[in-house]
């Protein structure tokens, strides 16, 4: 099961609907395909997107990085020693995104080396996942309208609601509207991407009082520590703490600091091997965990629903699985599905995804 190669292909596909937050928009998936062949003839695969306004990364930085610093590493080392080649691409800092998508294409190639689905290598605990929808930012009646839709077509009814715009008052009337349409049975939960100060985020808590949130998410920069302690303090229901935890380390800090009270897991910025070990932390601590969207495309998301659905306390929660569905197009040859509000870890060995060579060779941009 050598490895025999690290390939980092970028590519462009645009989005029909831009998605937009308080710490950017992403436009088109300018993202990098990673796949690792082991000389055996096994092909595996994973998505690196870069997020610039989150991690820094950049697609040309997650290609440099793949390609000068980590295949080197990794290129002749059996793909099962999974520790020992995180601890080489450990040496190199941060690149948290192009670290996991080689973890991800590492669990692909065991899966099918050993005929397995990797949802039942890392867990088995169930074969489907809850779908939550993230709202980006818009006018209250294109947000509700957009809500209304992935009720009615997909049967999604768990909403992650944008926020952390200026003044606090066109969130809270977006998150009053969505209420009142969807009535007492939806789940509704708020994402500032650290766009409010603690007093502002204070605020919309109190004015959102009666909506019956059931969780906000980095509503102000985890590095005002003191007004974020005091925030999270005051905060009735769980505060979510996403890009602020990329490590365990940072886990362990927000949460031992009284910053956070649960914890956002992307398997795009700590894949499987990773997330594990930010999901046994914060189990061990008895914190909540959310899947979260790192704005993936259907690669992407399939890798989600195969790390939520191995375990219990990632798929008691809905997952946020659904923002694909804003992609004018995407690679994989059989599309994912969401039927009844919920997706469906592929059955196929490894991640049981097929990459579409001829998609590929459209949207690939290095030739
Ligand atoms: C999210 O949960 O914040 C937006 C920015 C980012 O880093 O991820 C997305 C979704
Ligand atoms: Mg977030």
């Amino acid at each position: 099961m050598e490895i025999a190669s690290v390939e980092a292909i970028p590519y462009s596909i645009p989005y029909r609907k831009p998605l937009r937050f308080a710490s950017g928009e992403v436009t088109h998936a300018e993202h990098v395909l990673i796949r690792v062949r082991t000389r055996g003839g096994l092909v595996g695969v994973a998505d690196a997107p870069p997020r610039p306004f989150t991690y820094g990364e950049t697609q040309a930085g997650v290609i440099a990085v793949v390609e000068s610093l980590f295949a080197p590493q990794i290129v002749g080392v059996d793909a099962d020693r999974r520790d020992l080649i995180r601890q080489r691409l450990h040496r190199t800092v941060g690149n948290p995104v192009a670290k996991a998508a080689i973890d991800m294409a590492l669990w692909d190639v065991l899966g099918q080396a050993w005929s397995m689905p990797v949802h039942r290598l890392l867990g088995g605990f169930t074969d489907t996942l809850r779908v939550s929808h993230m709202l980006g930012f818009d006018t209250p009646e294109a947000m509700v309208t957009e809500a209304n839709r992935m009720r009615d077509v997909y049967g999604i009814t768990t909403f992650k609601v944008k926020v952390g715009r200026r003044p606090i008052d066109a969130d809270v009337e977006v998150v009053r509207a969505l209420r009142q349409t969807l009535g007492d049975k939806a789940e509704l939960y708020v994402d500032g991407n650290r766009g409010w100060t603690p007093s502002e985020s204070a605020r919309a808590l109190e004015q959102l009082s009666d909506v019956g949130l059931t969780l906000a998410e980095e509503l102000c920069p985890a590095d005002d520590v003191l007004g974020r302690r005091w925030l999270v303090n005051r905060c009735s229901v769980p505060f979510v703490a996403d890009e602020s935890v990329s490590t365990p380390a940072e886990v362990t800090r927000e949460l031992l600091g009284g910053s956070a009270t649960a914890i956002s897991i992307k398997t795009a910025r700590t894949g499987f091997s990773g997330s594990k070990e930010i999901l046994h932390l914060a189990t061990g601590l008895g914190v909540e965990v959310v899947m979260g969207n790192q704005i993936d495309g259907q690669l992407g998301t399939a890798c989600t629903v195969a790390f939520g659905a191995a375990h219990e306390a990632t798929s008691s929660r809905a997952g946020e699985l659904s923002n694909f569905l804003d992609m004018s197009d995407d690679l994989l040859t059989e599309p994912l599905e969401i039927i009844d509000g919920h997706l469906t870890a592929r059955t196929g060995p490894g991640l049981g995804v097929t990459v579409d060579p001829d998609k590929l060779a459209h949207y690939r941009t290095d030739n």
